[in-house]
């Protein structure tokens, strides 16, 4: 597991924390439930996360003026109308020493101080979305780094004009969700184990 936020943030010791709460909140398997098989529960070895079932990383990254537009609702509406199954949610005052552990692959690139700076500069809202082929799905959905080079239709086609303004970070590969998502809500506690009830209808 990757580097945990709260340990850059305050240096604690991510094992002595509580115990998990991930499980504890089982509901009813939606699939069973569709198909009359009364109520399973998902452990955490398949909490969703069946190999057609991928986790992605999102952060809504909203500064004052991004919270002013109200862009938040409007991105959990596009993850939730696609059929994607929201994990966890957090709003969180980003520490500079996660936001460069985040971006550490810019590291050299002229605009990564702006971008730190930026990031840290108001309330970031980071989400887990789940769902078959999330990675993909997501980016298609967020649309080009550049906002004016982002079809109409993506979130940045139709949110956002600047590249340092462009309101969504997404994972770029499974193994970048997992090392954000261990990032962001380190141990996963508060995390919930959930399929909604709808779920037969939306996959088969
Ligand atoms: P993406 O967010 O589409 O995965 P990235 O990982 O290449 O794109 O860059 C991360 C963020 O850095 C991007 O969302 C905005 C900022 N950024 C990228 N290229 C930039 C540039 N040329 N000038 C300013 N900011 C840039
Ligand atoms: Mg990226």
């Amino acid at each position: 597991m990757g580097i945990m936020a709260r340990d850059l943030a305050s240096g604690d010791d991510a094992g002595r924390r509580g115990s998990t709460r991930r499980g504890s909140t089982r509901e009813l398997d939606a699939r069973d439930a569709g198909r009359g098989r009364g109520a399973g529960t998902r452990g955490r070895g398949d909490a969703g996360l069946t190999e057609s079932a991928e986790r992605f990383f999102v952060s809504s990254r909203c500064r004052p003026d991004g919270v002013q537009r109200g862009v938040v609702g409007e991105i959990i509406s596009r993850f939730e109308n696609k059929g994607m199954v929201l994990k966890a949610l957090k709003t969180y005052a980003c520490p500079k020493a996660v936001a460069e552990e985040h971006y550490r692959d810019l590291s050299s690139k002229p605009f990564f101080g702006d971008l730190v700076d930026y990031i840290c500069s108001g309330p970031v809202v980071a989400m887990i979305w789940e769902g078959p082929g999330a990675v993909k799905s997501a980016r298609l959905m967020i649309g080009a780094t550049n906002p004016l080079e982002s079809a109409p239709g993506t979130i940045r086609g139709d949110l956002a004009v600047e590249v340092g303004r462009n309101v969504i970070h997404g994972s770029d590969s499974v193994e970048s969700a997992e090392r954000e998502i261990a990032l962001w809500f380190g141990d996963e506690v508060g995390c919930v184990d959930w399929q909604p009830t709808i779920t037969p209808w939306v996959r088969e």
